[in-house]
């Protein structure tokens, strides 16, 4: 077991090899395809939430098959393949009573107002955050969220427990089965087996992340990658190593850090559609032609898939990335290349410009709507979206 202290204390994440840290920052492995409560409000009262999640192995590829979350009185089950609300399959974004569910580059993010966030990057890595208030409050694989590591999860009443033993506490079966977990096969001690050149590449590539550090203690992650070197399949792409750098990665961004381009085109490229590159620290809030005014985007950056630097994202025609003089429009169901026109019934005429609309002046009645509870078109045609729980002004004259 690595015990790490960073100051992203609220939040837990699970990857790559069977890799967990808890709230507390302990890092362990918990070789399991069982169900496991990772995170529950156990010591309240009420018990407000409650996220259990289950891995499976395919083609020597550990992934995340299941997540189930009980937010309050909703239950959102998380799979690759669909995203269901109370058994309901929906669509993201999904806005629902306090729960908010979107896809930001390739994470999907579940934020309930309660406090709790939870990103799945649809594969391997699994991470919630909690809100302060619930210290204290909270049991399952990611511990008691005490801000004391290895107590009292892995020291309990002065008995140790092994990283098995505490996994089988957390263990949730369906009631139709009985999960017993896989044999362990732990090698820990594999150092000289690991060629010496890999271990200088890697080290120097996650020593790239020079304002990490104080964010993320580097030392535990490079425990973390030695273990993967020694467990994992070297030949098929260094791919549990890779999860972890990219785990690394990830906290250092969470915690306000900004991770370089570590990725390179013979370790751990990623690939990206046509037009797109990939970046490591990208803005999470993206232009595109039907949006592009900067929005206010306080949140921390992601990696993924990006336009490349003056270029939007064509949502308009799914071109790929492009000018934003070039954008097209839409009116009435019909899109519009930039440079075209229509005029209203009212002989007002009106150019897409770049993906804006841009009207002569008459005196036409106008009208504003809201459809579904979050997009709005305005008076002069521009569609947002919205999403708020509070009472807001619709129009007023002002
Ligand atoms: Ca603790």
């Amino acid at each position: 077991m690595i015990h790490i202290f960073s100051e992203s204390n609220g939040v837990c994440s699970t990857w790559g090899n069977y890799q967990i840290k808890t709230f507390d920052g302990d890092i362990f492995q918990l070789q399991s395809t069982c169900n496991h409560i990772l995170a529950s409000q156990c010591r309240s009262n009420y018990e407000g939430f409650n996220i259990q999640l289950r891995r499976q192995t395919q083609n020597n590829e550990t992934t995340i098959m299941k997540v189930t979350m009980k937010l309050e009185g909703t239950i959102v089950e998380l799979t690759s393949s669909a995203i269901n609300v109370n058994g309901e399959t929906i669509t993201v974004p999904y806005n629902g009573p306090g729960v908010f569910i979107e896809k930001i580059s390739y994470y999907l993010t579940v934020k309930a107002t309660m406090g709790v966030t939870a990103i799945w990057n649809l594969d391997d890595a699994f991470m919630v955050e909690l809100n302060q208030k619930y210290k204290n409050q909270t049991c399952g694989l990611c511990g008691d969220f005490n801000g004391v590591p290895i107590y009292n999860e892995f020291i309990k009443d002065g008995v140790n427990l092994s990283a098995p033993d505490y996994g089988n506490l957390w263990k949730m079966d369906d009631p139709t089965e009985h999960c017993e977990e896989q044999a362990a096969i732990v090698n820990d001690n594999c150092g000289d087996e690991v060629p010496k050149a890999t271990l200088a590449s890697y080290e120097y590539r996650v020593n790239h992340f020079s304002n990490c550090s104080a964010a993320v203690s580097v030392e535990s992650f490079v425990k973390v990658c030695m273990k993967d070197l020694c467990q994992c399949n070297t030949t098929s792409g260094f791919s549990c190593l890779c999860q972890t750098i990219a785990e690394y990665s990830r906290q250092c961004a969470y915690a306000g850090g900004v991770p370089e381009n570590w990725r390179k085109k013979d370790f751990c490229s990623m690939s990206c559609p046509a037009s797109m590159v990939y970046m490591e620290c990208g803005n999470p809030c993206i232009d595109t032609c039907s949006n592009s005014e900067k929005k206010d985007c306080t949140q921390h950056c992601i990696d993924g898939c990006f336009c490349p630097p003056g270029t939007v994202f064509d949502d308009v025609t799914k071109s790929g990335c492009i000018p934003l003089s070039e954008c097209s429009c839409t009116h009435g169901g019909k899109v519009y290349a930039s440079g075209e026109s229509y005029t209203t019934s009212c002989g007002s005429k009106c150019t897409c410009n770049g993906g804006q609309w841009n009207c002569t002046e008459k005196n036409c009645p106008a009208t504003c709507s809201l459809q579904g509870g979050a997009h709005f078109i305005t008076y002069d045609g521009k569609p947002y979206t919205f999403h708020g729980d509070c009472t807001y002004v619709l129009s007023k004259v002002c």
